[in-house]
């Protein structure tokens, strides 16, 4: 999206908002830090570092390798860097859905199409998929970027894994793209913060489904446990602390779209 089109509404215009991050930037995240349960950092830390997928996965992924390659073929790839020119300390920006503590039974919920009840994730299951690191510029549309270092698992691989986002209930297929619903619906638990995602950048090869930053499990300020990281989009569509995931043919509701953001914000 050009510049000339962004309008200028930045998260701080809320004044609400503002006075609220003035506060939790000098004390709340304390507080918050505080309340998030041992057992939860010990959980996500204890968990091995799987670089490959466990074996019953591996089929399905080479498939999805596939279709990452025949469906995409004309989707680019945003650059990378090496993970050194990063910074050590990323950026903290916008609050909304993480003010709560993250919930002590956090899984990752997401909903079937087929009839089915929703499949729930541990961390465990996410990071059982292949690990991908990305270091590459992070742009917020309020005009600020950096240069940051994700890790986690590919949104793609999850999809392929567990036959998610397509209306057979089978495994997305590059032949058959119809298969697949539109849009990607994403929501913190307690609902304060949602995006929608076309498809196609859902499916992107670097959309990942991120539990690292710098190597280390992501801070609450920054989504844990585990957050969007979509590079082809502005920073408002990577949702912090992901609770659900849907798919529907419909543009699922977006927190800034309603509020006067462009919906799409690609790059
Ligand atoms: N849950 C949640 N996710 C969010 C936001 C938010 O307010 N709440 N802000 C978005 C915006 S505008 C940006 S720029 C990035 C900032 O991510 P960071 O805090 O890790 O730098 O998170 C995005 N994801
Ligand atoms: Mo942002």
């Amino acid at each position: 999206m050009s510049q000339s089109r962004e309008p200028k509404l930045p998260e701080s215009d809320v004044p609400e908002s503002a006075v609220r991050r003035k506060l939790l930037t000098s004390f709340g995240w304390f507080a918050l830090a505080a309340a998030v349960p041992v057992g939860v950092y010990e959980w996500i830390t204890r968990s091995p570092k799987s670089m490959g997928a466990r074996k019953p996965f591996r089929q399905v992924l080479d498939a999805n390798e596939q279709i990452a390659k025949t469906y995409f073929s004309n989707t680019h790839l945003v650059p990378t860097f090496p993970v050194n020119e990063a910074v050590k300390k990323a950026r903290v920006n916008g609050y909304d859905g993480i003010k709560t503590p993250i919930p002590d039974d956090w899984k990752l919920q997401i909903d079937r199409n087929t009839g089915t009840p929703p499949l729930l994730l541990t961390i465990d299951d996410i990071k059982a998929l292949p690990r991908h690191e990305l270091a590459y510029e992070f742009k917020c549309i309020e005009g600020w970027s950096q240069i940051q270092h994700w890790g986690g698992t590919r949104l793609s691989d999850v999809l392929a894994a567990y036959k998610l986002g397509t209306r057979s209930g089978n495994a997305p297929a590059s032949g058959n793209t119809d298969d697949l619903f539109k849009h990607v619906g994403l929501e913190t638990p307690d609902k304060g913060y949602y995006v929608g995602i076309d498809m196609e950048s859902a499916m992107h090869p670097q959309t990942l489904l991120a539990y690292e930053l710098n190597g280390q499990p992501i801070t609450a300020p920054h989504g844990a446990p585990l957050r969007l990281i979509i590079p082809v989009k502005y920073g408002v569509k990577n949702l912090k602390r992901i609770g659900r995931i849907f798919f529907s043919d419909e543009r699922p509701r977006d927190f800034w779209a309603e509020r006067g953001y462009d919906y799409y914000v690609g790059l």
